[in-house]
């Protein structure tokens, strides 16, 4: 076969093969198998040129450069036919239905959280926060809990090393915004605290707490009975009652517990308030004189009422949930539902 029926059999090949490409990538490994610089097939037809005889150079040279240019626009058309095909293929169906955005949706203790810091919004408390990690200072020493206390037993605290621990109740965010403010003081501090207990359906080794504080002259032990029974029928609803029992905590003096009216029996008696149709839900009480004092604020111009809320126990309640494992597992099942 004489050089320039070869170039010519090749010729029908190449444009067989173009127009065979069914893509993008089909078409280009063809650019390169033929018209690549380094070893395509053409620019090798090329570098031979030399090595005829003299005679053949012109003719197969010319051949050589229509095949070239015979390649090179069958490719580029070979390309664009395929470009303008692609929309179709790959064209919005408008007539389909839309896709439904995934909602997500607040867990059941950040909205019990937000529901509470609303309605203690309007009963003038600002929302704060502290550190979770807190020394002996914050969360003991300032709230007249002495160093022989039994609620200081390393065995009942996460120490994470010398003075230094995860907070077990949110009591030290206010000792700290008494620290950093002259009263009045009225502010609510939501948050988690943590202590080592045997989890149980009833018992997390974290928990959350939602603790509050109003500080300024001339606030009364009904100041405080007013806030949280206002609070209760607020958040229950307008059939809960409350009342309060004596207790006992060392920043608080005289100090008492809130209980509100069974929500599931509506007092009548049942499993979940123990058939006493009450249910404890806070403790509370006047801020004791040496917490002031640990904070400087003058204890004889100055009175207080601080109360705190178990958090997981007001959402169970509220929600009907029976397990305060089920709040932290974060099963979407169970998440789902609220
Ligand atoms: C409970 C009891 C309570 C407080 C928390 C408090 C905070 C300061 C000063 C005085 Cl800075 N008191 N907080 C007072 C009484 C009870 O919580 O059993 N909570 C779940």
């Amino acid at each position: 076969m004489s050089g320039l029926d070869e170039v010519r059999a090749l010729r029908e090949a190449a444009l067989a093969q173009v127009e065979a490409a069914d893509d993008a990538d089909g078409v280009e490994r063809l650019r390169i198998e033929w018209l690549g610089r380094k070893a395509g097939r053409i620019p090798a037809l090329m570098k031979a040129i030399p090595s005829l005889p003299p005679a053949e150079r012109g003719p197969f040279g010319q051949a050589v450069n229509d095949l070239k240019a015979a390649v090179t626009a069958r490719l580029e058309a070979r390309k664009a036919a395929l470009e303008t095909a692609r929309p179709h293929a790959a064209a919005v169906d408008v007539t389909l239905p839309g896709r439904r955005p995934a909602f997500g949706r607040l867990h059941p203790l950040s909205r019990t959280v937000r529901e509470m810091s609303d309605i203690f919004g309007r009963l003038g408390f600002e929302v704060v926060e502290g550190p979770e990690v807190e020394d002996e200072f914050h969360n003991f020493v300032g709230l007249n809990i002495p160093p022989a206390h039994p609620a200081r037993d390393p065995l009942d605290n996460y120490y994470l090393g010398d003075h230094v621990l995860l907070r077990t109740q949110t009591s030290t965010v206010q000792v700290r915004i008494m620290e950093s403010r002259r009263p009045p003081v009225r502010v609510v501090a939501p948050g988690r605290v943590y202590r080592p207990d045997t989890v149980d359906a009833g018992h997390s080794n974290m928990f959350h707490q939602l603790e509050g504080l109003w500080v300024d002259r001339g606030v009364t032990f009904a100041d405080l009975k007013g806030v949280l029974s206002t609070f209760a029928r607020a958040f229950f609803g307008p059939a809960a009652r409350t009342k309060f029992q004596p207790s006992y905590f060392p920043f608080t003096e005289p100090s008492a517990e809130m209980y509100v009216s069974c929500l599931l029996c509506g007092g009548a008696g049942c499993p979940t308030c123990k058939r006493s149709g009450w249910i404890e839900i806070l403790g509370c009480g006047m801020v004791d004189p040496n917490v002031f004092e640990a904070v400087g604020y003058d204890a004889e111009a100055y009175t207080g009422l601080a109360f705190g809320f178990g958090l997981d126990r007001c959402a169970m309640l509220k929600y009907g949930i029976h397990d305060i494992r089920l709040l932290f597992e974060d099963d979407v099942r169970f998440l789902r539902q609220f």
